[in-house]
């Protein structure tokens, strides 16, 4: 008989909470964007778009949608006895990837349209980010005890220090000609971004990758992140802007 590793009551409760947080997130960024003239609300249409799009990730998850049961077969070796196999059943929530595929290059063109980074930058920041995620999803549906689960995980990892690479030294490099202001700026909510997002590898290298964390520890660890990265994030830069001459972006 499989070992099942599903969701329980706190998991499912804390799907529904961030659902309702990022409703109210989208709704108070959509107010936000009303005090401020059309051609000043670039950063709230994109960060109103990414708590939507959270929100709609968390519906699906929440509802028991957007998510697969990953049928894990382990084997053990054992001396002089025949080997013996170990059957577990985890959820794996690919309504995640789906929603970082799209909020993290919307988060990134954020930081790097606030850092005044040239749109090749900004590009290739995204084009590595966007093979961080997709070489995640490929790392959490991969075989158990396999060599390519983790080398997939070790491209993302990969993808993911270009994404810091650019981001760090184009967007830092960016952000001080605009000025010191905008430059401390950055570098705080820009630090911040770089905390929480290097979260995200750790979670799931003890959670999908080991399982060392139990389905419910993987919920409550992404929904606190999610919060921090999306709600949070998107609150202290659109309150900033609103009061940042030096952040305003003309297209
Ligand atoms: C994966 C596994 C492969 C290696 C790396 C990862 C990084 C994920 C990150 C996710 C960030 C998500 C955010 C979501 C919304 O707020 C895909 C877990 C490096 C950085 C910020």
């Amino acid at each position: 008989t499989p070992i099942h590793e599903f969701a329980g009551d706190a998991g499912k409760k804390t799907l529904w909470v961030v659902f309702v947080l990022m409703i109210i997130a989208s709704a108070a960024f959509t107010a936000l964007s009303w005090k401020v003239p059309v051609s000043k609300r670039l950063y709230h249409v994109i960060t109103t778009l990414i708590t939507i799009i959270a929100a709609l990730s968390y519906f699906a998850m929440a509802t028991g949608h957007g998510v697969s049961v990953h049928k894990i077969t382990i084997r053990h070796q054992h001396d002089h006895v025949p080997d013996t196999f170990e059957h577990v059943h985890r959820q794996v929530f690919w309504a995640r990837y789906v929603d970082w595929s799209l909020t993290t290059p919307l988060l990134i063109l954020d930081l790097g349209l606030l850092a005044g980074m040239s749109g090749a930058h900004i590009f290739m920041a995204i084009a590595a980010d966007i093979i961080m995620i997709l070489t995640g999803l490929f790392a959490a549906f991969g075989s158990e005890g396999t060599p390519q689960k983790w080398g997939w995980y070790t491209i993302g990892c990969i993808a993911y220090i270009f994404v810091i690479w650019h981001l760090a030294l184009n967007g830092g490099a960016n952000a001080t000609a605009k000025g010191p202001k905008l430059r401390t700026f950055f570098i705080a909510i820009a630090g911040y971004t770089l905390v929480l997002w290097t979260a995200y590898p750790i979670v799931w290298g003890l959670a999908d990758g080991s399982r060392k964390v139990g389905v419910d520890g993987e919920i409550i660890a992404y929904a606190v992140l999610d919060v921090l990265a999306k709600g949070v994030f998107g609150a202290w830069l659109l309150i900033t802007h609103a009061n940042l001459r030096e952040s305003d972006v003309e297209l």
